[in-house]
């Protein structure tokens, strides 16, 4: 048997309950085969692949919070310190209620390669909870955030571990468990990332997945002799990434008509009002019924749909497998050119394998949502040097780190007989830096 097959055998059998995990690290071995078996009997003797899927630690705790009506509330906190081979663990904190231990895995195993590819010294890592944010009031999840770090506190740190935001963490969140960080900890350090700009964020941070990602899909048009200029694009997902990807997609001229969150979607025909979005979405924490009943030209529908409006390129922003095989044929079959992933995993394996096939450009997440994690690298750095760049900075750097991770991505499909795979090359281009880095720091 090989030695990938005999690694995924294993992963298989002792995490048979983690179906997101498995996905992603079936994913990632498969890709990984040609660069593997080149290197068979050395990885082999070196157990790199075990050490690679085996995270160095799982936290998981008791998050104990007062609600408004007195109340005591139990939570389960996560921290899956997965690889620091690179750089300090670095990944965001999801809250929501689907969140378990199979899935902060499969999101901190992705993150291992995704901020390889970003060239920036970052390892990975991912924490969460399954406290759901929706409808509490401030002071709830003030309260949620307060017990949440003062666990967390023990095992972070600037140079260690720095959390940043995810599904149902933003600026908000991030406030309340920096604050509660410092009180505890008597340090004022750059422990987290996507901070508020008065006490140590970075310009640009709040953009830079849904810009990144739109990045990186001009710079694929491009290499295909084509522009996104004019193009119609369908996005999935109505939070961060996926708002201000629909505003770089209109910046640069093209045509975005759809948007969803978890209970329906939007089809605009005018093209998405990016700041009515905004308004019902950031402000009011409202549903997209909102965002309808402000603009009656649009449709909304219940459930799920965006996939099957004409399109010529694709990004789902929302979240793990939200685009299946059937939503991949009516993309097919509607003459859809480029689905760029903007949310982590959003596609199932199956739905990949179909566009990929089918000759659509595809990019998975882990390079092209890359963005995000990239600008908090990006935090850091201005916080250890205590200074704050330009938002013309950090945007030029993060559009320069978009194209280089294009690049490199192709190229590594290119170097292994792959051309325009780029879940290949990005697994590979990602695994290249870490298992280098692994294999020169010794058995750790
Ligand atoms: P947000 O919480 O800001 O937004 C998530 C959006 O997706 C919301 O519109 C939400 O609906 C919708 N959504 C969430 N879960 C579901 C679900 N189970 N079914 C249907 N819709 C759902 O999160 P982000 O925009 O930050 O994250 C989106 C994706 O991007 C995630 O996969 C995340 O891991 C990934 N990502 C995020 C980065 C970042 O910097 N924030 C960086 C890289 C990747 P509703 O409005 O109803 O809550
Ligand atoms: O999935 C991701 O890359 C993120 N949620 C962002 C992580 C970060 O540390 O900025």
């Amino acid at each position: 048997m090989s030695y990938v097959d005999e690694v995924l055998k294993r992963v298989k059998e002792k995490n048979a309950s983690e179906p997101e995990f498995l996905q992603a690290a079936e994913e990632v071995l498969e890709s990984l085969r040609p660069v593997i078996d080149a290197n068979e009997e050395k990885y082999r003797k070196e157990a790199l692949l075990e050490r690679l899927v085996e995270p160095d630690r799982q936290l998981k705790f008791r998050v104990p919070w007062v609600d408004d009506k007195g109340q005591v509330q139990v939570n389960t906190g996560y921290r899956v310190q997965y690889n620091n081979a690179i750089g300090p663990y670095k990944g965001g904190l999801r809250l929501h209620p689907s969140v378990n231990i199979g899935i902060i895995k499969f999101l901190g195993f992705e993150q291992i390669f995704k901020n390889s590819l970003t060239g920036l010294p970052i390892g990975g890592g991912k924490g969460g909870s399954d406290f759901d944010p929706k409808g509490k009031s401030d002071r709830e999840v003030m309260a949620f955030c307060q017990s949440f770090m003062t666990e967390l506190c023990k095992y972070i740190g600037a140079d260690v571990d720095v959390p940043a935001g995810d599904i149902g963490t933003g600026a908000r969140e991030i406030g309340y468990m920096f604050g509660q960080y410092k009180r505890i900890k008597g340090t004022y350090e750059g422990v987290l990332t996507g901070k508020g700009l008065s006490y140590g964020g970075s310009l640009a941070r709040t953009e830079a997945t849904g810009y990144g990602l739109v990045y990186i899909t001009e710079e694929l048009l491009k290499d295909h002799g084509m522009d996104i200029k004019d193009k119609t694009v369908v996005v999935s997902g109505a939070g961060n990434v996926a708002i201000y990807a629909i505003q770089k997609a209109q910046q640069l001229g093209a045509k975005v008509v759809t948007c969803s969150d978890s209970t329906g979607w939007i089809y605009d025909p005018d093209g998405i009002d990016v700041e009515l979005l905004k308004e019902v979405k950031e402000v009011k924490r409202a549903r997209l019924t909102e965002y309808k009943a402000a603009k009656p030209n649009a449709e909304y529908h219940e459930g799920r749909g965006v996939w099957q409006i004409k399109c010529d390129i694709a990004l789902p922003c929302a979240t793990q497998n939200e685009l299946l095989l059937e939503d991949a044929k009516e993309l097919v079959k509607n003459g859809v050119t480029a689905v760029c992933e903007g949310a982590n995993m959003p596609t199932t394996l199956d739905a990949t394998k179909y566009l990929q096939d089918n000759g659509v450009l595809f990019i998975c997440g882990k390079a092209s949502n890359a963005g995000g994690v990239a600008t908090s690298a990006l935090e850091m750095s201005q916080n250890s040097e205590r200074l704050s760049w330009t938002f013309e900075e950090v945007d030029g750097k993060l559009q320069q780190i978009m194209k280089n991770i294009y690049h490199n991505i192709s190229d590594a499909a290119k170097r292994y007989g792959m051309e325009g795979n780029y879940v290949a090359g990005a697994n590979i281009a990602g695994f290249e830096k870490v298992a280098e880095a692994m294999l020169a720091q010794g058995v750790c």
